[in-house]
């Protein structure tokens, strides 16, 4: 039997500086070019959205999500329209479910069918007098909240759809609060989950079997790639997309990936979780990811987005230090312990071949890309100004240690000092790169220069 997912689509739901309205007009084209067939709106900045969920959305914005909801509409998209109500509800007051409704309502007009309650990332417990009174936990009040949502919508049109996303929403899926969610919650509602953890690096057949069971549906994972925001801000997520299960379309009703705010950067991630979105049986996690990459910066541009994307490599799906890099280091520092030069060599190439990269990458006609990549770039370039000088150094102090040890020198002597200034220039070059604001490069320079001084102490 074939079992495909009903929902590949993407999650507005990051923290930070929504996208603007043209970006959303064009990520949905992109998402609907690539397979997808749903965007949720629900960026956590919005206030309209959290924060002062219960103000109606101003004529002009509500406009703009009209136009988003119709545009998604010819695209073959489902414009999810998600409210988060949780800072504020009280989920005992019938006021609070009119107000939710009427905000419902707006978008309902322009044609939307499919909705969202987003209860993730409020306080675990009942704060309000009243709903502490009527209901015995949080779990039920939320259920109960959902549910009525749930009878108007039907009510409205047999075609809506609702989503909750509970307010735990990974980890352990025997809680009492998500059995609670998964038995209260009327049968057609859609749950989501992101999985082992909030950025889950996998998602296996057997955990998600499981968290489908305690849901007592099949699960929809809200997944949390390629986001960026929070204690990410200093990754640049564009690395393949990996460790999702090939067979979880038979346990799982689908997936909405959460973006980067820099949406043009996303495009190479979510092109690449499409391809798995549309085919997880067949799919190649490398060869998708470079069919994405070349979509995004064209053919000629691959050798150079596979290395930075390498020194980007830092993410949830993959925590360890750019594996290319790493490579090129390591073998750099075992071909010194024989011979510095050949050693400076192989590291002072790979370096070049990361400032070509760049200098590629900057005059890439994706204008857009350049300029959300630019604060990485910069930085990347200058990681490859500190290898060249590492690799500067080292040959230096192999010319020094070999001449010392041929003349019986000893202690110091004139010849050290070329060696004296690079090492200073090699300290204050460091001491600049702790303050950099990302983390290309991992920490495989920096652990290279740091030995490097110590050595040379
Ligand atoms: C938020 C989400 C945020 C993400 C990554 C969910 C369901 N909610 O920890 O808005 O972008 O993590 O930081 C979240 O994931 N909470």
């Amino acid at each position: 039997m074939v079992h495909n997912f009903a929902w590949k689509g993407i999650v507005e739901g990051f923290y930070g500086k929504p996208w603007t309205h043209k970006q959303r007009l064009d990520m949905i084209s992109f998402i609907s070019e690539v397979g997808m067939n749903a965007y949720m709106y629900a960026p956590k900045d919005d206030p309209y959205h959290r924060e002062n969920w219960r103000n109606p959305y101003p004529s002009r914005k509500l406009e703009s999500l009209r136009e988003l909801a119709s545009h998604a509409k010819s695209h073959g998209i489902s414009f999810v329209f998600a409210v988060s109500p949780g800072m504020s509800v009280r989920y005992s007051d019938k006021r609070d479910i009119d107000a939710f409704m009427q905000k419902l309502k707006a978008l309902y007009g322009a044609g939307v069918r499919d909705f969202a309650i987003l209860y993730d990332d409020i306080p675990n417990a009942l704060s309000n007098e009243a709903d502490r009174e009527k209901f015995p936990n949080l779990a039920s009040a939320q259920v109960c909240f959902a549910n009525s949502v749930w009878e108007r919508l039907k009510k409205w049109s047999g075609d809506n759809t609702l989503m909750v996303c509970p307010t735990q929403y990974n980890g352990d899926y025997n809680t009492e609060y998500v059995l609670g969610i998964g038995a209260g919650l009327h049968q057609d509602i859609d749950i989501m989950w992101t999985g082992p953890d909030v950025c889950s690096r996998e998602l296996t057949y057997e955990y998600t079997q499981a968290v489908t069971a305690a849901l007592m549906r099949p699960v929809v994972y809200w997944d949390n790639y390629p986001v960026n925001d929070a204690g990410m801000r200093g990754e640049l997520h564009i690395g393949p997309y990996t460790g999702r299960d090939r067979r979880l379309p038979e346990v799982c009703r689908g997936f909405f990936l959460n973006p980067m705010n820099q949406a043009e950067a996303s495009k190479i991630a979510l092109g690449a979780a499409a391809s798995y979105l549309r085919n997880p049986e067949g799919y190649d996690p490398q060869a998708a990811w470079e069919a994405a990459a070349v979509r995004v910066l064209g053919e000629d541009a691959l050798e150079a987005i596979t290395t930075f994307a390498d020194a980007c490599a830092i993410s949830p799906l993959h925590p360890e230090d750019p594996p290319m890099l790493k490579e090129a280091v390591d073998r750099a520092v075992e071909r010194a312990t024989e011979n510095f030069q050949e050693g400076a060599g192989i590291l002072s190439a790979y370096m070049l071949k990361m400032k070509a990269s760049a200098e590629l990458l900057r005059t890439n006609p994706n204008t857009k890309f350049v300029e959300e990549a630019r604060p990485w770039l910069e930085e990347y370039v200058r990681w490859t100004d500190i290898g060249m000088h590492i690799a500067e150094t080292v040959e230096k102090s192999g010319a020094y240690l070999v001449s010392s040890a041929s003349s019986g020198r000893r202690g110091f002597s004139l010849h050290a000092l070329p060696i004296v200034s690079a090492r200073r220039k090699l300290s204050r070059m460091m001491s600049d790169a702790v303050n950099f604001k990302t983390r290309v490069c991992g920490d495989v320079l920096l652990q290279l220069g740091r030995d490097l001084l110590r050595q040379l102490q």
